[in-house]
């Protein structure tokens, strides 16, 4: 089974290493953005009136604020960064050069049937490193921040994984999507739950990796991922002192991919029950 991600090209990265002050710019204009996104996504979700949802395959859900998120997002940053690369979920794009990577509502399926509990969440890609990224959750006003080599934070608070160790004590997050065989995740399922650890799915992959980050979860895992889905969240479990997958280096911004994201303490586990290899920890 190949795995593609639909509707985009990507050739190869082009080096390209911000300087700086050129990444403060987007690290400052990327908060007020998310939160201006965020906004827009608030309203519509208070909006009683019959919401327009259509599907664009089986369990993927298509809201009109996917589409309406997306293109004030995208017109933002074509604004203020003309020559940054844009990718995303429902509009696609190109991925060359610095690129920003977004999902305009992660949690579609929640936000459909009114369940408050849904992000934004935005990523900037530089030199095949995620260099930036933001998860917003509207419902709770929590905005979650990251720059590589910087720490992450929530609400400009610092935070930090969990320091679970025992898989009796854990609670981990899986989740899943037709794209792969039902098996194959019962397969993980199985190995979390006979390890002796609680499992949840709570349909927002962005969520749940800026649940690990923030030590409120103690691992993520998808074996297949899109990029928007994941990478604001990667940089986020890694900079908050967590154990993740290298999904970037497995050309996970043009194919997908598995994702792996996990408390330092559970990392053997988490990898031995979904077979995802771990970045080696930073020194
Ligand atoms: C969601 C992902 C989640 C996956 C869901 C869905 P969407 O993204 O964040 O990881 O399990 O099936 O794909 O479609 O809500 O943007």
């Amino acid at each position: 089974m190949t795995l593609t991600s639909p509707n985009f090209t990507c050739s190869p990265a082009i080096p390209a290493t911000p300087d700086p002050a050129a990444l403060t710019a987007r690290e400052t204009f990327l908060a007020d953005l998310i939160r201006e996104a965020g906004a827009l996504a608030r309203r519509a979700f208070a909006d009683t009136s019959t919401p327009q949802v259509g599907m664009k395959g089986p369990q993927d859900f298509l809201t009109e604020t996917d589409a309406a998120v997306e293109d004030l997002v995208r017109s933002r940053i074509q604004a203020s960064f003309p020559d940054d690369s844009f990718l995303g979920e429902e509009t696609g794009g190109v991925a060359t050069g610095p690129v920003w990577v977004v999902d305009p509502i992660d949690g579609t399926a929640n936000f459909a049937r009114r369940i408050p509990h849904y992000c934004i969440s935005i990523a900037y890609v530089a030199d095949g490193e995620i260099r930036l990224g933001a998860i917003y959750d509207p419902s709770h006003d929590e905005l979650y921040a990251a720059r590589q080599g910087r720490g992450a934070t929530r609400n400009g608070t610092p935070i930090r994984v969990a320091q679970t160790t025992r898989a009796d004590a854990a609670c981990l997050e899986l989740g899943w999507s037709n794209r792969l065989p039902n098996a194959t995740y019962l397969a993980v399922l199985t190995a979390m739950l006979e390890a002796g650890a609680n499992v949840r799915r709570a349909a927002t992959g962005a969520l749940g990796l800026a649940y690990v980050a923030d030590g409120r979860s103690d691992g993520y895992a998808e074996l297949h991922m899109h990029p928007w889905d994941c990478l604001a969240g990667l940089l986020l479990v890694e900079e908050a002192g967590g154990r993740v997958c290298g999904f970037l280096e497995a050309d996970g911004l043009n194919k997908g991919g598995a994702v792996l994201a996990t408390a330092p303490g559970l990392a053997e586990l988490m990898s031995r029950a979904t077979n995802v290899t771990l970045r080696e920890a930073p020194n």
